[in-house]
């Protein structure tokens, strides 16, 4: 039986999807992030030495990495389903997004977070103005034009066909979905970006993400 070890609120929430469009067994194990810090508890790092989520136990693999995990699955498990057929342009397509979600859309929404942070957090009331024109400027400067520049790019490859890797539904979509999910709520995706609104709304209706819903339980983007 496959075993995802699931925190609350994250990027395992994927995992658990892409186990219900591949209609496999799986057990979840649950961590609760701490309420104040967000991070994970300790335990996880006794399932892998850097103690994030996800992580999935299958027989005696150990594999973290979200999008060595989706495609661990689905060439495991999918026999032919969710990728596009070795060597058409598609799969390179599906193994680009599998590695740009994390390589690079991921780092520019974590900066955002933590600037956004910054200007919340609880610090002396002298050192305050200073701080927050520092994430301002970070943020007006960098992070958001870096954003911007990556949802212009993904709207634009959703005009060229309906899911990531072509014309078919799969794994580099799961895959995606988190960042595009933590961009809605921290960037904003409006009538601007249509085809990435519809992206959304469309892996929502999936019936396997909704039961993936019930599985995983609580699942909001931390803003
Ligand atoms: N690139 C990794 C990132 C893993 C990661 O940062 N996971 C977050 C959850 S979204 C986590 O465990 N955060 C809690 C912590 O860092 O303590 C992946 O795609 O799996």
């Amino acid at each position: 039986m496959i075993i995802v070890h699931h925190l609350n609120n994250s990027r395992s929430q994927r995992v658990l999807w892409l186990l219900e469009e591949l209609g496999l067994d799986y057990e979840v194990r649950r961590y609760e992030r701490d309420p104040e810090t967000m991070l994970a508890p300790p335990e996880l790092q006794a399932v892998h030495p850097l103690g994030k989520s996800p992580v999935i136990a299958d027989g005696g693999l150990v594999l973290a990495e979200s999008g060595a995990i989706v495609q661990y699955l689905i060439e495991r498990y999918g026999a032919g389903r969710l990728r596009p057929a070795a060597g058409t342009p598609q799969a390179w397509r599906y193994t680009y997004w599998l590695h740009y979600a994390e390589g690079s859309l991921m780092p520019p929404l974590l900066l955002k977070l933590v600037f956004d942070r910054i200007g919340k957090a609880k610090m002396p009331f002298f050192v305050r103005p200073v701080a927050r024109a520092i994430a301002d400027k970070a943020r007006q400067r960098y992070v958001l034009p870096q954003l911007q520049r990556h949802l212009d790019y993904l709207e634009q490859e959703l005009h060229k066909s309906p899911w990531f890797a072509g014309d078919e539904f799969s794994g580099a979509d799961v895959q995606m979905s988190f960042p595009l999910e933590i961009a809605a709520v921290r960037v904003g995706l409006d009538a601007t970006r249509p085809r990435l609104v519809d992206f959304l709304a469309r892996i929502h209706a999936r019936p396997a993400y909704q039961r993936a819903l019930a599985r995983g339980g609580e699942f909001g983007i931390i803003g």
